[in-house]
């Protein structure tokens, strides 16, 4: 390669490279959204949990954005470098075993894996860690609706939730379950399925949980940002599953006071399950 070569490549290089970081720094710089990593929260602190959730997320982009660039300037580098030239004949120098390179490329990308799976993991746990809270709501999802067992403050409520057909008719989403809950106060939600697998999200909340027969989960959060939010199951469970919504209103404690004095007392329990075992039997009973 002769040095007039080289410095045309090099020069080629600086400047893919120029218009990538320029790129890079544009996007980065503009809207909010984008400083939010294009994540549905509406603010950094929806709950206790969306700012370590969004920083962790944007974080990771930023990190990757870095990686692949680098990437790809080595990949265009080599490209432009090593062409073939006017005049080269045959195949080029045949090498193999380069140790520090084979050290280098097995080295850095378990050292990228492994950082990103610890920032992960501490953000996981610290999210996932039980509190003790004055509110504790049984969410019981079925096909294809929701219901809400309020436990509050000695009192216990429940709503049940009837499926609203989104046919297109205006105001629709209005019937839809609505789940309330109390700013500033710390909520755990134990997950419960009446029927198939279905999973609980609100998207704002950035937390979603599958919802599994037989086996309660939970999720520990705080709303801190009153407002009107949408949830949704984020887990195919039927004919209707696109239609599995519910409202979610973060109010004040007044407020949440006042509608939980409108719902009925006494929580809707497992009596209302799909019962696998009697419906088997039942099956077998008419066959035999
Ligand atoms: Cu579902």
């Amino acid at each position: 390669m002769s040095s007039q070569d080289r410095t045309g490549s090099r020069r080629m290089v600086a400047k893919v490279t120029a218009i990538a970081a320029a790129g890079t720094l544009l996007l980065t710089g503009c809207s909010e959204e984008v400083q939010r990593g294009w994540l549905p929260n509406v603010v950094k602190d929806t709950t206790n949990h969306t700012g370590a959730i969004q920083e962790l997320w944007v974080n990771s982009w930023i990190a990757s954005l870095i990686i692949g660039l680098l990437t790809w300037g080595l990949l265009l580098w080599c490209i432009i470098a090593y062409r073939r030239r006017k005049g080269d004949e045959g195949y080029p120098r045949q090498l193999s075993y380069n140790m520090p390179m084979e050290i280098f490329y097995t080295a850095v990308p378990i050292i990228i894996v492994v950082t990103f799976f610890s920032f992960s993991n501490t953000t996981q746990h610290a999210i996932d860690e039980p509190v003790d809270s004055p509110l504790v709501i049984d969410v019981r999802a079925k096909q294809w609706a929701w219901d809400f067992n309020y436990q509050y403050e000695g009192e216990e409520k429940y709503f049940a939730g009837v499926q609203a057909h989104l046919d297109g008719e205006a105001g629709a989403e209005d019937r839809l379950p609505t789940l309330y809950l109390p700013v500033n106060v710390p909520v755990t939600f134990e997950l419960n399925s009446r029927d198939v697998i279905h999973s609980f999200w609100i998207p704002a909340f950035l937390q979603k949980l599958d919802m599994i027969p037989g086996k309660t989960n939970h999720i520990y959060l705080t709303p801190q940002v009153e407002g009107e939010f949408q949830g949704k199951c984020a887990e195919l469970c039927g004919e209707y599953h696109s239609e599995m919504l519910f409202n979610v209103k973060v109010v004040s404690e007044q407020e949440f006071n006042d509608y939980l004095a409108t719902l009925p007392d006494g929580q809707l329990g497992e009596e209302y399950d799909r019962q696998p075992n009697v419906v088997n039997s039942a099956v077998h009973g008419e066959g035999e």
